[in-house]
This record gives C-alpha cells, structure tokens and sequence, in this order.
C-alpha cells in the first residue's frame, strides 16, 4: 500500500518559498507569549560554507521550531562576523576591494544558509561592516571611555622591519612576518584597552550563576582570569648606587619557598631594568635582544630563558644568604610586579635558569614519603605538595602551613617604614588591548590634536565612516597613508587634527551583536527596552574555539552596558552549548594532492579511484572538514541528492551533539530511508483510516498501545529536546517508527478497521511527524498536508500528551453517565479521585452529555469505575 517517494527536492523549495512568503519566522517584539532566544555564534563570510558548518545552525534550528511549537516567542536570528583580515588579505591578492569581496560572500552564504531550510528572522539580518551597526559601536566605546573603561598607553605589537608594519598574531610564522620573512621585533605604540581587568573578580564569581554551561567551558574561563592569592615581598638592594631604589617588590604565590631562593629576576621592561640600562650598553643590547621575536605568549612562554647578571644583589628578607639580581626575558612586566624571586627546585622556568646559569638548586620541599637524606631534583624541579625542611623555623611545617608562617612572619617585618611583606591578589587576565593597525574594520572614533590630546568625536559626527578609495598595493594601513580622511579639525579648539587611524579589533564587533539583534528592523541599534526583553540569550549555540575569548569580551561588554545603564541584565548567555565538529575522510592522488570527495569513486573492485581517469586514490583518515583539506561536501550537492531534511537528520542522529560526527555516504543514506519511511508510515496510516475520526470513548487494547506509545514518544522527545540530546531523541524516533510500523500491518492484517484504532492510527502519523518536524521541517510540512491538518507545520503546537498514557501501570476505568456505560478512561492505578475526576470531564463523551451544565455528581470508586450523574 506503499504512497509514490516523498520528492525531497521539488517539496524543499516549495516550503521554503511558502514559509518566507507568508514571513512567518518574523519576530516581534510586541508578541505577548513568553519569548525564547536562540542563536549561533554568527558567521565569519569567508566564501562559501560546507555541510560541516550547518550542524550548529541545524541544532539551533531545532530548538528555534521546537519552542516555537511548545509556545514561545522565539527569537533566532542571523547576521555577519564581517570585519577582519581575510577581506584584506583577499583584497591584496585579487585586486578587489574588501567590502565587495564580503558583501559577495554574504550573498552567497546567505543563499546557502536558506538551502538548509533554518526558520531565521532574516529581516533582523546585520552585517558588522555596516555604518549603522559600527557606528552604534563607536557610541558605545565613547560611552565606555567617559566612564573610565577605555584608556590609551603604549604597548608592544610585533613590527615587521622590513615591510614597516605592524603585524596581527596570525601573522607572524615563526617569529618572521608573514610576507617579507623578515624577523619580527616588538615595537611599543600607544594603543586603547578596555579595562576588563576591572571586572575581573565579577567575571570571576559571574560564572558561579550559569549553571547552563558547559562545566569545561567555565573552567576554562576561571583559569583565563587566573585569580592568584600570594605575596608581595620587598627585598633591600643591598649595594646600590644613590640614585637606584633602595628595593625591589617582587610577587610570589610561593612564599614558603623562600629559604630555596637563589636569584631576583626583573623584566627587560622593569622600570629598574630601564634606568639600569642606560648607564649600561650591554644590558641594553640585552632588553633589545629580548624584544626579538613576536608578542603571543605562546611565543613568549617557548623562548629559551635568557638571563643578564645585573651584578646587583638584594638582602634575603628571612635571612638567608644574600642574592644576585638578573633581567630575564621570562618575567612579564604586565605581570604582578614585573619581578619574581627564583626558587630553582620547585618551578621548572627557575629551573630551566639556574641551570643555564649555575645558580644553586636547593630543594626545600620534601614530597610525602620521600628520604630526605636521599631526595634530589638533580633530574628536574619538584612542583607539588610536601613538607619543608632545609628551611629553619619552616621545617617540618605543610606547604600551605609554610606560607601562612612566612605571610604572618614577613607582614610584622618592617623595611623603610612599611611591611616587608603584604598578601595580594592577582589576576593572569589582561586588559584588552583592541587597538588594529588595518583597514577592514572599525574606526576608533578618536581624533588627535597637538594641543588637546585625543578628543571624542563628537556624537553627530558619528558614525566616523571608512573612507571607500583605498589601496592595498603597499605594506601597512590604508587609513594612514589616504590623502584626505584622517587631516580634520580637532573638535574642541579647531586647530588642524588627525583621526585615529587604528580601527578596533572585530572581536568587539562580537561583543554585543546579540543585543542589536533584539530591536526590530528599522529602529536605532541597541534599545534598552529590546535589549531588556531579549537577553539573556536562552541558548546559545557554537564552537569550543570560542569559549574563552569571545564569551569573555561579550560578558565584559554586557556587564559594562549595564554599569552605564544601557541594558538591564548582567550575562549575555544563560545556556552555552558547544557543538562537535562534522569529519571526513580526506583523498589524495598519486601525486599527493588532495581530492574533492566528488572526485573519488570505486572501480569495479571497490578500490577508490579518481572520477574520469581510474588513478589511485589514497584515503585519508577523518578530519574536520576544512577547504584546505578538500574534504568539504557542499549543502547545494547535498539538498540536490537526497534533500536538505536528509542532511539535517544525519547531523542529529548518532553521534552526541557535543562529539565530531564522520560525515559519511552511508549514513546520509541511511537518513534517506528514514525520511521516506516516515512518508511511507503516514500514508500507510492514511490509507487504513483515511477520514478524520472523532475520538471514541472506547479503545481496545491495540489502540491503546499504539497511543501510548505515540504519546511517551512525545513527551520523551520534548525532553530530548531540551535537553539537546538530538541523537537520543532520533532514536527514540526509529524505535516509535518500528512501533507504529507493526500496527500498520496488524491493522491491515484485520479487515476492517475499527473507529479507535482508526482513531489511534491518525493519532500516532500527527504525533509522529509533530514530533520530527523541528529536524525534518519540509517533509513534516508535506505530511501535515497530506494530513489534512489545518495551517503548516511550522506553526503547529507540540502535541499535547495524555498523562495518563504515559504511566506505566494504569487501569481502564468504565465511565458511567446517569447509569448507562458510555466509555472508558486509561488512569494510573494511584491517580488521586480529583485528578480523575478531572480527566473524565475534560473527555468528549462527557462533556457532550453534560452539554455546559456542571455534572450533579461524580463518584469516583478507585480502580473500579466512574459514575457520573448529569
Ligand atoms: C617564587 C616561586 C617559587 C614561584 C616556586 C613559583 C614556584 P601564578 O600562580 O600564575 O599567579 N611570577 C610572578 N610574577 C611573574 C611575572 N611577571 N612573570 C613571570 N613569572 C612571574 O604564578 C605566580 C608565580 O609566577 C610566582 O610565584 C612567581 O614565581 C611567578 F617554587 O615565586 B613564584
Ligand atoms: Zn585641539
């Protein structure tokens, strides 16, 4: 009795045409129901997407339509990550100019985002490279400086001595630039930050309260901010010049370690190292050497120590002998004090040093059960738990004993006229430094006047608009050397000024994009009063890439608009999910090169071969597919061979959402089956009951267990769901299929069908594909016709579940109206009379006898029967 194949390609477009058509996935503000936010960490356009990309879309998808189904106002929208280097660097090399090269691919990008059918407002659609959302942009960082969460001072970038420009992180390879190879040095300029360090602690215990985030994810957040308790300890220069400070301040998180000392190191960038240089050449060529190579702290961390004997010395504050003072290119400046004391035994990096330089390597803690007679770190530092010995009044005492003893014993020493020592707190996380030398991104709305200094540019004058006619045909930024654009008026005295021409690093284009999204189309960025309905995001969807520094700044961003009263909440997110990645095996020919999987086939003895020329092709283990690789099935080819539903349900289904999924042609046929299995399984159901019945008072007990098991699969998919475990909910689906497939030919096997089972058949293909359409949106709109059931699919509510047919152990109870049986009602063997009472009169039957009176009476005996008099 099989119905003609569901034709995934001709009904896509047709549904997506009616959906658009009718703007149903438009959102208003003004729209009374509880609303629901939904977003994926939005794209980056940098040219086409592959299926890989879809799976976070996808997912986000599903719970966009499922709440919408369960009655929500969702909001789920899409824009563009659209400033950045790419664009220049696609300009340089194809002779275009950036924003036409980003503007092209997000009209490409868009189109294949609509292939995958995603129920997205896209009349909310921003791209940050727009006037009016960067411009709303340079409002904020206005505001953000005025209230003391901007400031400017000079920091070091990587330089490229050769092509005279400043270089981003990514390019640097190697510790050379990029394009002329040459060796990058680290320049200072004066650059903006944002002070996130002054929220520091609050972003600390924020994470306390998003107990909808991935626990990885928060760990790893902690660890950025990088909260330290320890020790300021000030040591006495014991025979310095007259004009040298009489101390050092160094900050330790292992005072206990102290009797191991055996150096002070400073910063090449320490003021002392500075006033000490310049009496002294060769500590300079020393600092310069040090400047070598790029700013990342990857960089900074792999280098190989290098040390420079100041010849200074420094009295131990505990009595110990005294102690020889060096520069070392391993202490960071932007660190604590910029100054550390070594303690060789316990710290690798000290190690490492005092090796190279023939500093003493005393062991101080002893690790439970060691001999100490015998214990030696000859072999490397030991960094753990112990108890100390070869520390006087220390011996003996725990480690976290030791440093309380020497915080007491060092904050009642006095050096000068203070404490030699005080406990402080510090923090790894820096200031966010958002200052770019590039083109592609947005104008830092500062101008620079001589006698003024930077001055704000005044708010009408906002936003500060990227000049069009520029040129990429030489190194460095194209703001800088244009004719016209950066010579203006200093605003406040008029005298000739310049424009900043550094443009903000787009990760401040990240930072806020979802509060723009929740003012409707046409009204100024950034509301208050949209911003207060929306946020936080319910569920936000992305890569675990991002779970440090994106997540971070828009938390920074947030809980800064809100110290300046321009949004209410203080989390932008209250529920993360980090998604796996989609992987593919790779090809490559003979020769090595890598192949399109469109490319490979198998030859008549299944051996992989190359479409067209029957060569070999080697297959590659699976990686996450990327263009470089090859290994890239694009959407067109997909929503072409099987369909885009076919697609989607093969991103929820196996694997768990959060692991990488093998992309496979196995599987995407596998899904292929699945999806016309559910075609065949509704017009199976509509071929054996094909009138719309009312519900009868009676089922038998085949009826009854094809209900129950249409509505666990309901209620239980509904958890999956929320739960966003996909993969479980689509198992849940095939087994109800395996179900619903049996009764089909018990029924057709019985002749006639009776009116409850007719009734329960019609039940279970709507509960079905309600249940399936947040995955398989277009096939679930053609069953929903060939249904009959009113409206789309889109729109239609999540099914409402029986509870009484998800119990496990219930009793059909007779219903009795004014002493004539005229039903029967399934309740769970401990249902409380008042709730049976209650599901009785909500029944058909009853509420028909009844015809709007109230009943006289019901009497309900437990586990027997319910009387009701009319
Ligand atoms: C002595 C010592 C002995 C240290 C020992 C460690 C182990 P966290 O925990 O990340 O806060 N340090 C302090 N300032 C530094 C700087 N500017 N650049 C590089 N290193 C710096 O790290 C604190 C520890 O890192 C401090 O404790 C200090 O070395 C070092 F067995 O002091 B310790
Ligand atoms: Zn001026």
């Amino acid at each position: 009795m099989t119905t003609e194949r569901y034709n995934a390609r001709e009904a896509e477009p047709r549904w997506q045409k009616i959906w658009d058509e009718r703007g149903i996935f438009r959102t208003r503000n003004d729209d009374p129901r509880p609303k629901y936010y939904v977003l994926e960490m939005f794209p980056y356009p940098s040219g086409r997407i592959h299926i890989g990309h879809g799976r976070n879309y996808v997912m986000g998808d599903v719970v966009a339509r499922f709440k919408r189904m369960k009655g929500f106002n969702v909001l789920h929208p899409m824009g563009w990550d659209a400033f950045g280097l790419p664009a220049e660097n696609a300009a340089i090399e194809r002779k275009t100019h950036p924003g036409k090269w980003t503007y092209e691919n997000i009209a490409t990008m868009r189109d294949q985002l609509k292939l995958l059918g995603l129920s997205l407002d896209w009349s909310r659609e921003i791209a940050t490279c727009d006037p009016e959302y960067y411009g709303e942009q340079q409002r904020i960082f206005l505001e953000f400086l005025k209230g003391g969460f901007v400031y400017r001072r000079e920091s070091e970038v990587n330089w490229d001595p050769v092509d005279n420009t400043v270089l981003a992180n990514e390019q640097v390879i190697d510790g050379r630039g990029w394009r002329s190879g040459a060796l990058v040095e680290r320049r200072k300029l004066a650059q903006w930050f944002f002070r996130i360090t002054a929220l520091a602690q609050e972003l600390l215990d924020g994470l306390d309260t998003l107990d909808r985030w991935p626990d990885k994810v928060r760990l790893m957040q902690r660890n950025w901010i990088g909260r330290s308790e320890g020790l300021h300890v000030r040591f006495a220069l014991e025979n310095a010049p007259a004009d040298l400070p009489r101390e050092i301040k160094v900050y330790t998180t292992r005072p206990d370690t102290l009797f191991g000392a055996s150096f002070l190191a400073l910063s090449p960038g320490h003021p002392l190292t500075e006033t000490l240089a310049a009496g002294n050449p060769a500590l300079a060529a020393f600092v310069e050497e040090c400047r070598r190579g790029g700013t990342s702290t990857a960089e900074i961390e792999t280098q190989e120590k290098m040390g420079f004997d100041t010849g200074l010395k420094v009295r131990h504050p505990l009595g110990g002998p005294d102690l020889p003072v060096y520069v070392a290119n391993f202490v960071l400046m932007e660190y604590g004090t910029g100054a550390i004391f070594g303690c060789p035994a316990h710290d690798q990096r000290d190690f490492d040093f005092a090796s190279k330089y023939g500093l003493p390597i005393t062991p101080v803690v002893l690790p439970p059960d060691a001999d100490p007679a015998t214990f030696s770190v000859a072999g490397g530092p030991y960094e753990g738990d112990g108890t100390l010995y070869n520390s006087r009044f220390l011996d003996g005492l725990a480690v976290p004993e030791a440093k309380e003893a020497v915080a007491a014993r060092l904050e009642n020493d006095v050096l000068g006229n203070a404490p030699v020592g005080e406990r402080a707190v510090n923090f790894r996380l820096r200031d966010w430094g958002i200052s770019r030398q590039r083109y592609w991104g947005c104008p830092i709305p500062i101008i620079h006047c001589d006698a003024c200094g930077p001055v704000p540019v005044p708010e009408d004058q906002l936003p500060v608009r990227l000049p069009d006619d520029v040129t990429f045909d030489q190194p460095g930024n194209p703001l800088d050397r244009h004719p016209t654009w950066k010579h203006v008026d200093c605003p406040q005295c008029g005298a000739p000024a310049r424009r900043e021409t550094d443009t903000m690093d787009t990760f401040v284009d990240s930072s806020w994009y979802f509060a723009r999204f929740a003012s409707e189309p046409g009204t100024t960025p950034l509301q208050k009063a949209a911003a207060d309905k929306w946020l936080p995001v319910d569920q936000y969807i992305g890569g675990i890439e991002h779970a440090i520094l994106h997540l971070l700044y828009s938390r920074f961003f947030i809980r800064t608009l809100k110290k300046l009263g321009r949004v209410s909440v203080e989390e932008p997110f209250a529920g993360l999910f980090t998604q796996g990645m989609i992987v593919h095996e790779t090809y490559k020919d003979a020769e090595g090169r890598w192949l399109f999987p469109e490319e490979v086939e198998r030859d008549a003895e299944g051996q992989p071969v190359k479409v067209g020329t029957g060569e070999p092709v080697t297959i590659g283990a699976p990686e996450k597919m990327s263009k470089s690789k090859k290994n890239v099935v694009p959407p067109e080819i997909v929503a072409d061979t099987y369909g885009v539903d076919c697609a989607r349900w093969f991103m929820l289904a196996d694997t768990p959402p959060e692991r990488d999924s093998e992309w496979t042609s196995a599987g995407i046929e596998g899904a292929w089956r699945f999806v016309q299995r559910i075609w065949r399984l509704v017009g199976d159901a509509l071929a054996l009951a094909p009138e719309n019945v009312a519900r009868p008072a009676d089922f038998g007990s085949e009826s009854i267990a094809l209900r129950r098991a249409a509505h666990k699969l309901a209620a239980q998919v509904e958890d999956d769901v929320e739960r966003l475990r996909f993969n479980v909910a689509v198992a849940r689906v095939h087994s109800f299929a395996n179900v619903f497939g049996d009764a089909l030919v018990a029924a057709r096997k019985g002749g006639e069908v009776p009116a409850d089972l007719a009734f329960a058949l019609r039940e279970a293909a709507a509960f079905l594909v309600a249940v399936v359409a947040p995955m398989v949106p277009h096939l679930a709109e053609e069953c929903w016709q060939v249904l009959g059931t009113a409206g789309l699919a889109a729109e239609a509510r999540w099914p409402a579940v029986e509870p009484a047919l998800l119990a496990e152990d219930t009793v059909t109870l007779p219903i009795q109206i004014n002493g004539k049986r005229r039903g029967e009602i399934v309740v769970p063997k401990d249902a409380a009379p008042g709730e049976v009472e209650k599901a009785v009169l909500a029944l058909d039957v009853v509420t028909q006898a009844l015809d709007g009176r109230a009943p006289k009476r019901i009497i309900v005996v437990p586990q027997r029967i319910v009387n009701v008099v009319a």
